[in-house]
């Protein structure tokens, strides 16, 4: 439950924020397949409220029938086939604490199914009033007033979206079910929204319920889904991230915003693979990380400074790579599109996905897993991945120059003002490598060269447009 089940060689969790199903499935069979990237964070696959204009109406489950703006049913089965088969896992993103807001009032949800918030009744489920928490509650509005309040966090209605009691067998046992659909499909594992809402010792009979990963679909007997669960502690709350690592893996929003206030002086992020618990994080095994998540990067939920999105393109490439070298966390990375209010909905037309060697995905889809220096990234983060999960070689000049090695790859790392020349030990077999920092293997003109000992002669020059070299055993191309 705390570590995905990701083909070997492959790493890193791309969110194609708001994608359609038949894009996601061509571009694991274009892209993120073929550049080794381990999995994709799916928008919720539930049929949702109807909001004009914006994204988060898929935040508000009108029912568990697999019918959204992404596709259908038919089509998320397709998706998770080719995904698959090309070595890349579907993570959905659950909603599971709460059906739409209370200011729905009565409609038809994306797939046709009714609902009334009045009498709780979402007939599809079916649910009605008697799956609700609000007998639990004790605000008088009946909403979350106070963060202070652990109760009324966990038995409220966040922002009115009607809260579902997970204490109550049935109502689980329907929540379960709809997971384990998705399951047996052969999705790999769950992003928990607004984990922080639902009691830990309730989602943990509730995870308890889903079923192992399907042999059937290719994964190993006794493989539980992962479980990534959203809870934002930045200090300050009584509800502790810590309350819910002992069922699956929590967001790290503290390192998301280390990460940004950390890009002039990298060096500092050795203690985090040392010692996480010295930066108050999560251990290496609990935590989820992130440079940016689809509500930060628009100011919705746990907000402030630091946070490096794709309006610093300068900086984000190298920030994410950081993230993927380090032997810290499961990564996810955010792939966007172009946004003038932070409510607008996506774009109207769906990415280009044909061509793997284009850098963008056209029609306001930003695309930051096909950027230069990301690109590569999953190729790096499955050379990397190795037991322990420890690092070597590495060095630093106590600013914001690194390099380091794990697994059979090698990283390296420039954001100071000033340039990093010199022979540095990467720990590969003396040979001809390609720079994947700097360009693809199939295509490759920039290159590192490892003599018998392991040196290889860096050269980064500040500000140079992506300021990162980086490699692994399987992209050395020739002899030294
Ligand atoms: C929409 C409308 C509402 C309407 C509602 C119902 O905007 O006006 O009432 O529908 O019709 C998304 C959108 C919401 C949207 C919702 C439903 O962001 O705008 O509401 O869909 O369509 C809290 C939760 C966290 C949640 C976050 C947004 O704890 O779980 O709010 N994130 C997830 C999703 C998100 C989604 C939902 C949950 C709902 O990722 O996309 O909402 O499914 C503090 C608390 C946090 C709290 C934030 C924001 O954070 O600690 O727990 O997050 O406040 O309220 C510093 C502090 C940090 C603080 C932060 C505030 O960083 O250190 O602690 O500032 O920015």
């Amino acid at each position: 439950q705390w570590r995905p089940a990701y083909a070997e060689g492959h790493d890193g969790m791309v969110h194609l924020f708001e994608w359609s199903w038949k894009s996601i499935a061509e571009e694991c069979e274009n892209f993120l397949g073929p550049h080794k990237f381990a999995s994709v964070q799916v928008s919720p696959p539930n049929e949702n409220r109807r909001v004009a204009g914006q994204w988060w109406e898929r935040y508000q489950p009108i029912s568990y029938n697999l019918d959204t703006r992404s596709g259908g049913r038919a089509d998320f089965i397709d998706m998770v086939d080719r995904c698959n088969a090309v070595g890349v896992r579907i993570i959905v993103d659950a909603i599971i604490n709460h059906m739409c807001g209370e200011d729905a009032l009565s409609g038809t949800g994306t797939g046709g199914c009714q609902y009334n918030t009045d009498t709780l009744e979402f007939p599809c489920v079916p649910f009605s009033s008697g799956d609700f928490n609000d007998y639990r509650c004790g605000s008088q509005n009946g909403l979350i007033n106070n963060y202070g309040d652990p109760n009324e966090v966990r038995n409220c209605r966040l922002v009115g979206l009607t809260d579902l009691d997970h204490s109550k067998s049935s109502t689980a046992d329907k929540i379960a079910a709809y997971m384990n659909d998705l399951i047996d499909i052969g999705v790999a594992g769950f992003r928990v929204d607004a984990a922080k809402h639902m009691w830990p010792e309730e989602t943990e009979i509730l995870y308890g319920k889903l079923h192992d990963l399907p042999t059937g679909k290719g994964f190993p007997a006794n493989t539980r889904p992962w479980i990534g669960q959203e809870v934002i502690d930045q200090g300050g709350e009584p509800i502790k991230k810590e309350e819910y690592v002992g069922m699956g893996a929590v967001t790290e929003f503290n390192y998301c915003f280390s990460l940004g206030n950390l890009r002039g002086s990298l060096a500092q992020l050795k203690t985090v693979a040392d010692k996480p618990s010295n930066w108050g994080f999560l251990s290496n095994k609990d935590a989820f990380v992130f440079t940016n998540n689809h509500d930060n990067q628009r100011g919705h939920g746990g907000g402030g400074g630091g946070i490096v999105t794709f309006k610093s393109p300068h900086d984000l490439p190298y920030v994410t790579g950081m993230m993927m070298a380090l032997p810290f966390g499961t990564k996810r990375i955010m792939s966007s599109y172009l946004f003038e209010d932070g409510d607008q909905g996506p774009p109207a037309a769906q990415p280009s996905t044909a061509d793997p060697t284009a850098e963008s995905c056209n029609n306001d889809w930003v695309c930051e897993h096909r950027w230069a220096g990301i690109r590569n990234i999953g190729m790096l983060g499955g050379a990397m991945r190795s037991e322990p999960d420890s690092y070597s070689n590495w060095w630093d000049n106590g600013s914001s120059q690194v390099s380091f090695s794990r697994g059979t790859g090698w990283f390296a790392v420039n954001s100071d003002a000033w340039a990093m020349e010199g022979g540095i030990q990467t720990g590969l077999a003396a040979g001809k490598y390609c720079d994947l920092a700097q360009s693809d293997l199939d295509s490759c003109d920039t290159f590192i060269n490892v003599d018998a000992s392991g040196m290889a002669c860096v050269n980064i020059q500040a500000g140079q447009n992506v300021p990162m070299s980086y490699t692994i055993a399987d992209a050395r191309v020739g002899d030294f």
